[in-house]
């Protein structure tokens, strides 16, 4: 396989207009699913959690990894393999393996679900393509300001959404599917602080590897999950009569 830059581009661009398109949707209303469902819907209209999160995330590590598996020459980034095994296929192991099989949320809409492989597929292989085939980094990337800045963002980030994810299943009982108010970690000063999480972690990759592809990737997040921790947010208040007053949607003290 040859690197397109053409096709890079094309692809990435359209990553960015589909969070700028999701950022006006969503402003509106949140995507339906969690606790912004509006019906529980038909029961062959929904997926267990678990089983719905680990097929929509599954791509994002299986994509990547084939195309590493599948790699040939003469065009090969050794460096892009290895920030991409060692920083996006580490987070959808994680999302694909291990959040998966802990989570405790409600039944998941097929309708979704679809939407959502197709996504983590697009995804999965513009970050791979472009990080085997096209990337190119001098020897000494690894002293660089942006590759260490970068890395100990996505860490960052990676340690405060895996901590708020965890927080979020430890509210609930297996089999119970109640909102209670999360409490401790970076919840104390905002709703949505495995998002804030999540946003700082693909800000931090996009830094590291200094490419489009991660940007426009970390542009959709921001676009996608911001509004996601404002509803979050809203959603909380109106429930909680009690709802820490001080606190805010998603970014600390700020917003
Ligand atoms: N999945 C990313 N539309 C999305 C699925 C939907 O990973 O194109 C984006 C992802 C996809 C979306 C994905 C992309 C855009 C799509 C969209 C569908 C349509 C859209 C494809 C792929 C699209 C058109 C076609 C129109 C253009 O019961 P429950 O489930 O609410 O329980 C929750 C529980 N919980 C609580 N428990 C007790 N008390 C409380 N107060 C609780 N609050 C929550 O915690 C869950 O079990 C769990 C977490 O819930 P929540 O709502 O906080 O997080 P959630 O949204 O479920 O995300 C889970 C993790 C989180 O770490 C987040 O950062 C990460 O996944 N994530 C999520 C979404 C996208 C994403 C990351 C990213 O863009 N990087």
């Amino acid at each position: 396989m040859q690197c397109s830059p053409s096709l890079v581009l094309a692809l990435s661009s359209l990553l960015g207009a589909l969070g700028l398109l999701l950022l006006c949707l969503n402003l509106r209303a949140p995507s339906r699913y969690g606790k912004h469902q509006e019906k529980p819907g038909k029961p062959w209209a929904r997926l267990p959690a678990r089983c719905a999160w680990f097929l929509q995330e599954l791509p994002s590590f299986l994509v990547p990894a084939l195309l590493l598996a599948l790699r040939s020459p003469p065009r090969l980034e050794p460096l892009g393999c290895r920030l991409l095994c060692g920083m996006f296929c580490a987070h959808y192991f994680h999302r694909t393996f291990i959040y998966s099989f802990f989570t405790r949320g409600r039944p998941f809409p097929l309708q979704i679900l679809l939407f959502g492989i197709l996504f983590c597929i697009y995804n999965g292989f513009l970050q791979g393509y472009y990080m085997i085939y096209c990337a190119q980094y001098p020897k000494d990337w690894f002293t660089d300001f942006r590759f260490t800045s970068g890395v100990l963002l996505f860490l960052f980030g990676m340690g405060i959404n895996i901590h708020s994810d965890i927080l979020l299943r430890q509210l609930r009982k297996p089999g119970d599917h109640t909102y209670k108010i999360p409490q401790g970690g970076l919840f104390t000063y905002v709703s949505g602080a495995n998002f804030f999480g999540e946003i700082v972690e693909w800000f931090g990759y996009a830094i590291a590897t200094w490419s489009l592809p991660a940007f426009a990737f970390a542009l959709f997040t921001l676009c996608f999950i911001g509004p996601r921790a404002y509803h979050h947010h809203r959603y909380y208040l109106s429930m909680f009569t009690d709802y820490p007053k001080s606190r805010k949607a998603l970014i600390p003290f700020i917003f």
